[in-house]
């Protein structure tokens, strides 16, 4: 669907309302609200038409994994739309893409919590302007798993920080935030369930590590700088095999903590790309690489079909 953009004269003069995922009370003191990095606004667009069907939200750092995934769902749901038209709807800004066919949106939020962040404000935000309803928001992603097979698909349980405790910190004035990373146990089962009928790729429930670097923030020894040894690396690992993680990336406690405060059901899918007890490099073959990144749009999309589909 392309932005439909209100007239210029068309103002909103009422405040913002308020919805059950958002929680602060300065939005409906607005008149207007600018999602500044999705370049839509309460007032230049028309967001209950353009999103308020939307009930499957699903994240991913690429924005070419993100068109991708969007072009599969299209197909595999039978939406019709021509693949080559469907719109970014962030195309006029080049900091996420946004793609949308039917209930399902699809929008990239690049490396790293920060990233993430500002994109989950605006994406929670955006419900509730377009008045959505009963959502369902996935981060579907990569990861290096501790102790699994390559290829292997990991279904949060809980998204830990580095010293293995389930919390997003965040520096607020200051301040430092402490926000549960409590994903959906009901949601994450659901999809293991949905692994098994599908029956295609080894899938696991497991805990996942989520790091603020990819190299020295995941212990390993092939970055640019290393003050530690190959024993401390494997002890640090072997310690979150212990503490039940089964996989690291960089997003998930955002994501969680942003599902935890606002309602959101949420479930955290990474494929592991290499077993980091076995080394540090990503080594596989591209073919190797982009068959196993969609294995967590494969299993998202039969989770969202069997919904569709029994409602
Ligand atoms: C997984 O892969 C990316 C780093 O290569 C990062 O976004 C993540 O979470
Ligand atoms: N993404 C990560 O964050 N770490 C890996 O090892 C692989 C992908």
């Amino acid at each position: 669907m392309a932005c439909r953009k209100k007239d210029a004269h068309e103002k909103e003069t009422t405040p913002i309302e308020q919805c059950a995922y958002v929680s602060n009370p300065y939005l409906s003191t607005m008149k207007e609200d600018i999602l500044y990095h999705f370049d839509l606004g309460t007032r230049t667009h028309d967001l209950p038409a353009m999103f308020g069907d939307v009930k499957f939200v699903c994240v991913g750092g690429s924005p070419w994994r993100m068109k991708s995934f969007i072009q599969y769902m299209n197909e595999f749901l039978g939406l019709g739309c021509a693949t080559a038209e469907i719109p970014d709807i962030c195309a006029h800004t080049d900091r996420y893409s946004m793609y949308k066919v039917g209930p399902v949106l699809a929008i990239s939020h690049g490396i790293g919590i920060p990233s993430i962040l500002i994109m989950l404000h605006e994406l929670i935000k955006l419900l509730c302007h377009a008045k959505c309803s009963d959502v369902v928001a996935f981060r579907i992603g990569t990861s290096g798993g501790i102790g699994v097979q390559p290829g292997t698909v990991v279904i949060t349980k809980e998204s830990v920080n580095p010293l293995f405790n389930p919390v997003l910190e965040q520096n607020v004035m200051g301040v430092t935030q402490s926000y549960p990373t409590t994903l959906s146990g009901y949601l994450a089962q659901e999809m293991l369930n949905c692994s098994k009928e599908l029956d295609k790729f080894d899938t696991i429930l497991g805990n996942t590590l989520c790091t603020t670097d990819f190299y020295e923030g995941q212990a390993r020894l092939d970055g640019a700088f290393c003050h530690y040894t190959t024993e401390d690396k494997m002890n640090y690992l072997h310690a979150a095999h212990k503490a039940g993680v089964r996989n690291i990336e960089m997003e998930s406690a955002a994501f969680a903590a942003i599902c935890a405060r606002s309602g959101l059901p949420g479930a955290v899918v990474c494929v592991t790309l290499l077993d980091r007890l076995q080394g540090d490099q990503i080594s596989s073959s591209h073919e190797v690489l982009s068959e196993y990144q969609k294995r967590p749009q494969t299993l998202v999309g039969y989770y969202i079909k069997k919904k569709l589909n029994t409602k």
